[in-house]
């Protein structure tokens, strides 16, 4: 098998040179398979090429290479800032991916094995370039490749790190629900690459809504995911077991399959080798026996989807040029005019839903804005009666104890009054955001019909959208306890506090607790609008992103498809012949294409 020829002949690269003979963990029988299917994608790059589609020519040349090489993709997903990249840091040892506070991830990065550092990058128009370690962050972040406008098509990074020595690489992937939606976009056009995952979750909160469809579509596509909760020296105790236990019940409730672990890890510890080390060797344990184990399979089932996916994308794009060509040209015409009303009638709708939808969403927000002003009302005399009772009961201590049992009775009063509220509000918020994702799926459901009507078949288009399982599962609340406020890390407090307690002068600090108590009664029973308004944008926006997606799909390959049956046309009969053999050839070889690899994988 001859490799990519696109590739560059680089020190780095000398451990796996395409041929998949060097550093590949394949067998020599699984060698011969994947090489038959490195060739059958090789082959839908010389058709993809043919008929200029560089995307499907790029992505097969790609996916040849690794399958060839024996190599799969684990890539860490999950919501921005939750430590993706320093967490892959960490398990190479070394901090090579840009970190930071600000949303950074703008491109999906892959870290692969190679006995010298090095790094090489390949724009959307050319080659692969070498690029030296310090330059990686110009093209992967956002702050020097803001969404991606340096057109990055891919970047890869050379390392020697023995986790990667079986074929396993690591993808670092931009965040999901920043406000860069260009970074989301990267993730979801990655996921089609994902042989195996880690998925960031975090303790506040632990999993959000976008976050939990991705995991759910890389779920359906890949078995092996592993969870792992980061950032763990930074939370409490109590507060890790309850993000566990939710992100758990939450995720086995989407994905319907149990979670049999979620490991308890601090990257920015493991970075700054520190002696604490939670969960880290048992998760590193876990990728190793990924590789080890499941290596094999896992780029088998990626060649598989490979063809798949290429194989009929080309098919469709050949039958709707052959289509293009062979139709009266009048009626590809008016075909077109068609679609495009149809696209048209599309943004319109979806233009006229933002508008329904936003007057919807103001009007439940008031409801629920009217709902906690009764509670409150309701609420506000018994609760500062029942801690004011609770501070006469305080022995008085010096001043900053004092103050801490002062504002832990606040709490308690508060959480005792706000918790079983929030639960029944949880209720009505459920009733409330159903009806509206109602409205969502049936929106989407009908423009899927329209476009179903045309006969037109797009790469992942859903059959129909539902309203129980495509949108955000039901929220939990946990009273927010404001430690920040009951417990002040400020010295001048303590100090001032100590002065109060000499002089006998606890009621100012009983003052302070029945602020407090206001406090906590109006942030945590603001929570269920909150949370409401949160799952509802965001639906929004998921549903706008895909419909936005297929829009500019039908609206690329069937626009192609005209242009060239014009230019054909215009050149003349001829033209429009020899055109028509080419595509039926293409067909011919892509036909059986699916058939010889289905044949392939019994045969395995
Ligand atoms: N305390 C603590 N901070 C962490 C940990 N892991 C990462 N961070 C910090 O969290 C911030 C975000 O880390 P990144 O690695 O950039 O997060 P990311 O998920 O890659 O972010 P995007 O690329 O924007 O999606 C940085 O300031 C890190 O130093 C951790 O385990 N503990
Ligand atoms: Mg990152």
């Amino acid at each position: 098998m001859s490799s990519d020829p696109q590739r560059s002949d680089t020190a780095h690269l000398a451990a796996s040179d395409g041929s998949g003979a060097s550093g590949s963990p394949l067998d020599s029988g699984s060698r011969s398979i994947a090489g038959e299917e490195a060739a059958m994608l090789l082959l839908i790059a010389s058709l993809a090429e043919q008929f200029n589609d560089h995307q499907i020519r790029d992505d097969a040349r790609s996916a040849a290479e690794r399958i060839a090489e024996g190599r799969f993709y684990v890539a860490c997903v999950g919501q921005f800032k939750r430590g993706k990249s320093t967490l892959l840091n960490a398990l190479i040892g070394e901090p090579i991916l840009p970190s930071g506070v600000v949303p950074v991830t703008s491109v999906p990065t892959i870290l692969r094995f190679g006995e010298d550092y090095g790094a090489r990058v390949r724009l959307d128009s050319g080659e692969w370039t070498e690029i030296a370690m310090a330059e990686i962050e110009q093209y992967v972040s956002e702050t020097q490749n803001p969404q991606n406008s340096k057109g990055v098509a891919a970047l890869e990074v050379f390392v020697p790190s023995p986790l990667l020595a079986e074929g396993m690489c690591f993808v670092d992937t931009p965040g999901l629900g920043s406000v860069f939606a260009g970074n989301t976009a990267a993730t979801h056009a990655f996921i089609p690459h994902i042989d195996a995952a880690i998925v960031v979750i975090g303790a506040d909160p632990p999993i959000a809504g976008d976050e939990l469809a991705l995991v759910e579509t890389v779920s359906k596509q890949v078995p092996d995911l592993l969870f792992v909760l980061n950032k763990a020296d930074r939370v409490t105790e109590a507060e890790r077991t309850a993000a566990i236990s939710f992100a758990r019940h939450v995720l086995e409730t989407r994905l319907r399959r149990p979670i049999p672990y979620i490991f308890e890890i601090s990257a920015l510890e493991q970075l700054a080798r520190s002696s604490s080390q939670r969960e880290w060797a048992r998760l590193v344990d876990s990728l190793a026996l990924l590789a080890q184990q499941s290596g094999h399979q896992l780029v088998r089932d990626a060649a598989d989807r490979c063809v798949r996916r290429l194989s009929s994308q080309l098919f469709r794009m050949v039958k709707e040029e052959r289509d293009a060509l062979t139709r009266p040209f009048e009626e590809s015409e008016r075909r077109i005019g068609q679609l495009r009303q149809m696209v048209a009638h599309a943004e319109q709708c979806l233009n006229d839903l933002a508008h329904l939808l936003s007057g919807e969403q103001q009007r439940l927000s008031n409801t629920f804005a009217d709902r906690r002003h009764l509670f409150l009302k309701s609420v506000h005399e018994a609760a500062h009666r029942e801690l004011d009772e609770a501070l006469k009961s305080l022995p008085q201590t010096a001043g900053p104890r004092y103050r801490r049992s002062a504002m832990k009775a606040a709490q308690d009063v508060g959480r005792l009054h706000v918790m079983p509220w929030l639960e029944s509000e949880k209720g009505h918020a459920e009733e409330a955001y159903r009806r509206i994702a109602r409205r969502f799926a049936d929106l989407a459901n009908d423009f899927l019909s329209r476009v179903r009507s045309f006969g037109i078949e797009l790469a992942y288009l859903p059959k129909e959208v539902n309203a129980e399982q495509d949108f955000r599962t039901r929220s939990a609340f946990r009273f927010y306890e404001f430690i920040e406020v009951a417990m002040p890390a400020s010295p001048v407090r303590y100090v001032a506090d100590l002065v109060l307690g000499s002089i006998r002068a606890h009621a100012a600090l009983d003052a302070d607790a029945r602020e407090f108590l206001d406090l906590l009664l109006q942030t945590n029973s603001e929570r269920v609008r909150n949370d409401l308004e949160q799952r509802v944008t965001e639906s929004r926006r998921h549903l706008e992103a895909e419909i936005r997606s297929m829009l500019r799909e039908l609206n690329g390959v069937a626009e192609r498809a005209l242009t060239r049956a014009r230019s054909a046309h215009a050149t003349g009969s001829i033209a429009v012949d020899s055109s028509l053999k080419r595509l039926a050839d293409a067909e011919t070889e892509l036909a059986p294409l699916t058939g010889a690899h289905a044949a392939l994988m019994e045969r395995s």
